[in-house]
């Protein structure tokens, strides 16, 4: 890989990223898709599963999200699952095709004490699996971080979702250099880092080069970037968003692909509200990773069968646990 580590770039600007997403498709998919054979393997993509360990109840008012205490979303709060729970969920992913499993919990930070103490423990159970596993908690401290990589955990994911001017637009309970901070503090962990964001939040291309600007001159990349398409919730302040142009999605994850060649980009929430042909073209445009079984965290997910089917029809295949480590080099 020494070869491929030397075309990874740093610097990119915000004129390169604009010009990069703003040329014409057939220009651009042409280039993700040189990027992405270089790095990955054109046929297979990552199958990823999503658990929510407690839901419900947070104090942040992140103004996308049905978990928020902030807003009437019909949502049931739970308390965090029990380990043998996520253990017996993780298998089942496991057996449906899944190589890395994702626990998310709606904290703004991780309480200390017995209930760390447990999540500790259901790292360790997946990790055992022989899964991938993520956590998204919220806020880290340094000891927390530095606990979940003894325990084992390969990534942890925290979104930048937007642009740093339009954040506060999004979310006012916390700013973006707390989640820079957070970051920080895995990387020195020694965790890798899952960072990306939101498409559909009612923001200007111009906030979207801005948050891949900011994921991009990280050094290293984050090895694993999620782009979410806005799950509309009722009762959000951004239910009646209006839909954003697929192609909008497309070229992000072009983009996306192109700036951070070596990294996971992965085609996160709201597939459910895009058809084959528009995943196909999101497939083609350099992302190789997608969540798959019934649910993400509380919204429903694209059905297996479906995607089971897509995958077929597409001479493509999710893959298998022996395949070589999930994130690229970065
Ligand atoms: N509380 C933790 C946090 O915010 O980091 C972890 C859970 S939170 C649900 C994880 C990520 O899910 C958010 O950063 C956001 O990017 C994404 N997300 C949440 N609700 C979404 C929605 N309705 N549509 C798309 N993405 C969403
Ligand atoms: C990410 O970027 N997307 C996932 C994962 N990281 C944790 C979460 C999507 C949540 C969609 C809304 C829900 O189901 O609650
Ligand atoms: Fe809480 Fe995370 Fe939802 Fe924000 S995105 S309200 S921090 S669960």
């Amino acid at each position: 890989m020494g070869e491929e580590r030397a075309l990874i770039r740093y610097d990119w600007t915000l004129e390169e990223i604009e010009a990069i997403y703003t040329s014409p498709l057939p220009e651009l998919i042409f280039r993700a898709q040189q990027v992405h054979r270089r790095f990955h393997r054109a046929d297979e993509v990552q199958g990823c599963a999503l658990l929510s360990i407690k839901t419900g109840g947070c104090p942040e008012d992140c103004a996308y999200c049905p978990q928020s205490a902030h807003y009437r979303t019909g949502i049931v709060r739970t308390e965090l699952l029990s380990v043998e729970e996520v253990v017996a969920a993780a298998r089942r992913a496991r057996a449906q095709g899944a190589t890395r499993f994702c626990m998310g919990a709606a904290w703004r930070e991780v309480p200390s004490g017995p209930t760390f103490a447990r999540v500790l423990e259901m790292v360790r159970r997946v990790r055992a699996l022989g899964l991938e596993v993520c956590c998204t908690l919220g806020m880290l401290t340094e000891e927390q971080a530095r606990a979940l990589a003894a325990a084992g955990l390969t990534a942890y994911n925290h979104n930048l979702d937007t642009s740093p001017e339009y954040y506060g637009r999004i979310i006012t309970t916390r700013t973006y250099r707390d989640r820079l901070a957070t970051l920080e503090r895995v990387r020195r962990a020694g965790i890798r880092v899952c960072c990306g964001g939101i498409i559909g939040m009612g923001e200007s291309r111009w906030d979207r080069y801005r948050l891949l600007e900011q994921l991009a001159t990280q050094r290293p990349h984050p090895e694993s970037v999620p782009i979410n398409l806005l799950v509309r919730v009722v009762g959000t302040p951004l239910a009646d968003a209006p839909p954003v142009d697929v192609f909008e999605l497309v070229r992000m994850i072009a983009t996306a692909r192109i700036l951070m060649p070596a990294s996971m980009v992965r085609l996160s929430a709201g597939r459910l509200s895009l058809s084959d042909e528009a995943q196909a073209l999101c497939l083609l445009a350099g992302a190789n990773s997608i969540f798959i079984g019934e649910r993400l965290l509380t919204t429903p997910n694209s059905p297996p069968d479906r995607d089971r089917a897509l995958l077929a029809r597409l001479g493509m295949r999710l893959r298998d646990l022996a395949s070589r480590d999930g994130d690229g080099i970065s």
